[in-house]
């Protein structure tokens, strides 16, 4: 067992810092406020070769592998949480399920553009009425011609408004069960498909809108895999944006700890730095060993993904679960910390605070990790495939 980070992993963590410090963090809480999509940095990360990690040179990626991504998530991350999500739009839930799943033609289309952010991806799960109980979404494809006609409604959809292109999962066969749905790669460009952005606590520099597909026509080309495939290819994916999602928390989980320990020693009170109440000690301590836990079992779920597994459904909602209570319990802690500076603007701890409780949310609940976990282990549903 080694848990050590290779010479290369330790250069991409520190040049990642350092691309953080100067482009993000100076801007971060402006963009935030001005609930503004930095479109140019999302480029940028693209150019820098991030969303490559996982993706073979062939494509336009940098084949470093999965472990190399999460590094790198977690720093920009602890920026601005909003910008993670590109890890995901761009690839994790977009071009490596391409590069799984679609053929040779789909993968010169898609993959080397979205890979270094020259189109934007997204991809489309959630609908108003299906969220955890993602099996039961409504949105439906009909043959026509050699194609096929979709519709829909999916909301929550990161970087929908801005994206050229979108998996979508839909239906064809609504009687087959798990065996009726299917992926389609769908230009965002095509007559019949509308968007309008949601507004929301947090995460306010990127952008979650809804999506209307409305007899959206859709080319024989567009179908990923094959017909029937999309329950394999959602739940495929999802254990690879979960990744992301641990990522992410950990990354702003730091911020966090980061902010709070700096503060401990600025802030005099009683005459003395606020680090040396025993009550912010036991704080500080907590917030690093709930990081501490939770970066390790993303490291673990990323290496594993780089041995080859990338059904580790199982480690991965450990990963994700971790995460997400890691982050709510040092945002807290930090807000709790700086008190009223927390809770004003001038510090970045209130969009912290705001951000935090998204780890919670998305990409499967706390309760949906839970379950996976104690489904597995109950003997009711294995999670590893
Ligand atoms: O056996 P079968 O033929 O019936 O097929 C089932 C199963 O074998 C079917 O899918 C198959 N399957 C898989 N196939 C290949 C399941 N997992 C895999 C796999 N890894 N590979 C249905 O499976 P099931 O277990 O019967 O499904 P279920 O009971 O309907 O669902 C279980 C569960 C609750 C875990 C699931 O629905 C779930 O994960 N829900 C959470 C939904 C979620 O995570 N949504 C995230 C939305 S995207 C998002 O948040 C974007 C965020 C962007 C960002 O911030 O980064």
């Amino acid at each position: 067992m080694d848990f050590a980070l290779s010479e290369e992993l330790v250069a991409m963590k520190e040049a990642a810092r350092s691309f953080t410090d100067k482009e993000i963090i100076p801007n971060a809480d402006r963009w935030d406020e001005e609930h503004h999509f930095p479109l140019h940095v999302v480029r940028k990360m693209g150019e820098l070769g991030y969303y490559g990690c996982p993706i073979p040179e062939q494509y336009g990626g940098t084949d470093v592998g999965f472990l190399a991504q999460t590094i790198l998530c977690e720093e920009v991350s602890r920026g601005s949480s909003s910008i993670r999500v590109a890890f995901n739009t761009q690839c994790l839930g977009t071009a490596l399920s391409i590069l799984r799943h679609g053929d040779e033609a789909q993968k010169e289309k898609w993959i080397p553009p979205l890979i270094s952010g020259e189109k934007i991806g997204c991809f489309a799960i959630s609908e108003p009425n299906s969220g955890s109980d993602m099996m039961s979404m409504k949105s439906n494809v009909k043959p026509d011609g050699d194609g096929w006609i979709l519709n829909g409604t999916k909301t929550w959809i990161s970087f929908a408004s801005r994206a050229d292109a979108a998996i979508v999962y839909a239906h064809h066969d609504r009687s087959a069960g798990t065996k009726g749905l299917s992926a389609f790669v769908v230009d965002m460009h095509s007559d019949g498909i509308s968007t309008s952005d949601l507004d929301k606590l947090g995460t306010r520099s990127s952008p979650t809108s809804e999506i209307s597909f409305e007899d959206v026509k859709l080319p024989k080309e567009a179908l990923l895999g094959e017909l029937g495939w999309g329950a394999r290819i959602v739940f495929g994916s999802l254990n690879q944006t979960r990744l992301c999602c641990a990522a992410g928390g950990v990354g702003l989980a730091q911020a966090c700890l980061d902010t709070a320990v700096q503060y401990c020693n600025e802030r005099e009170q009683f005459g003395k730095p606020v680090g040396e109440f025993q009550m912010n000690q036991a704080l500080i301590a907590e917030m690093a060993a709930a990081l501490e836990a939770a970066r390790w079992l993303t490291y673990r779920a990323a290496w594993q993904k780089d041995q080859g597994q990338l059904g580790n459904v199982m480690e991965t909602s450990y990963a994700k679960y971790t995460a997400g209570m890691a982050v709510t319990r040092c945002s807290e802690y930090a807000m709790r910390i700086l008190g009223s500076y927390g809770y004003s603007t001038e510090y970045p701890v209130a969009r912290f605070y705001r951000d935090a409780i998204l780890y919670q949310i998305v990409e499967g609940t706390t309760n949906i990790q839970k379950m996976i976990i104690a489904n597995d282990l109950l003997g009711y549903r294995k999670a590893n495939r």
